[in-house]
């Protein structure tokens, strides 16, 4: 990717004001945080890469990266937040890939936690990983990985067991699209929902991410380490933890898991 035409798309404050461009890196995530070590990443630092040998997703799973069709992408973000609301970071993510996608016209859902998916299939993964002392967050650096020009015949010859759950931008609008220019979209998107963080807090956030899912209300099922919760969402709170009432009455929270479709 040509960090030049990334810059000729891009407009915004704090997030990609310092940007690094790789051939190829272990995962994003990991180089960012070298960087930041190195005192060479600060708050809005972004890290992209054209490939990652060890793209990963949560709890260690693998996250699938060839080189020179998607996007894999991590931001730094130094906010005065405690860990436990760490996922509004996740959320904050998640609004901004909606909405990235519905400029290309393309009608993007949240899955809970960390997905984005089209009919059902997923485009798009958030990691958010972070680093704290003394009890609050010293930094947060959120992953996202994009397939953006992934064509059908590689997700059935390499993502065989996932196949049938995946899909990438340029299956769904029938031509490659620019890796550049959605790069800086999302950038773009990121900044301005941050600079809404800083203004308005994280609720705000939360409150954009609860309606952009739309499952306040509705029943979902959650796993959770193997134990499948299913309940109506009756509210999601100022970290990000849903509140599910189960058939039996008790009300669940629900801190982190995959929602189950
Ligand atoms: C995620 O985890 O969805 C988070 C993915 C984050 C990837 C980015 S890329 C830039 C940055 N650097 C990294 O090393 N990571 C981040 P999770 O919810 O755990 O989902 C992982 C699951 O998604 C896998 O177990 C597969 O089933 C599926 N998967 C893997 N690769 C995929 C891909 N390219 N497209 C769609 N699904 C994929």
């Amino acid at each position: 990717m040509e960090i030049s035409e990334i810059k000729k798309h891009l407009s915004a404050e704090i997030v990609g004001e310092k940007l690094f461009v790789y051939d190829e890196v272990g995962s994003t995530n990991d180089l960012l945080r070298e960087l930041m070590g190195d005192g060479l990443a600060a708050d809005g630092t972004v890290v992209v890469s054209d490939s990652q040998t060890a793209g990963r997703g949560r709890l260690g799973r693998k996250w699938v990266s060839p080189a020179g069709r998607n996007l894999y992408l991590s931001a730094l973000f130094c906010p005065e937040i405690s860990p436990q609301r760490s996922s509004v970071f996740t959320f904050l993510a998640s609004c901004a890939l909606v909405e990235v996608f519905s400029g290309y016209g393309v009608d993007a859902t949240i899955k809970w936690p960390n997905d984005i998916l089209v009919d059902g299939k997923k485009i798009s993964g958030v990691l958010t990983e972070l680093g704290t002392s003394a009890g609050s967050v010293d930094y947060l650096v959120i992953g996202i990985g994009v397939n953006l020009n992934l064509p059908e015949e590689f997700i059935h010859r390499e993502m065989d067991d996932i196949s049938e759950k995946t899909t990438s931008l340029s299956i769904l609008l029938g031509e490659k699209v620019s890796r550049e220019r959605f790069c800086a979209e999302l950038i773009g998107a990121l900044d301005r929902l941050y600079g809404e963080f800083r203004r308005r807090g994280t609720q705000a956030i939360v409150d954009m991410w609860i309606e952009r899912w739309g499952f306040l209300g509705k029943e979902i099922s959650v796993d959770v380490s193997g134990e499948v919760i299913s309940g109506l969402v009756e509210r999601v709170d100022g970290n990000g933890f849903l509140y599910l009432r189960t058939d039996k009455g008790d009300l669940r929270r629900v801190v982190t898991g995959d929602t189950v479709f």
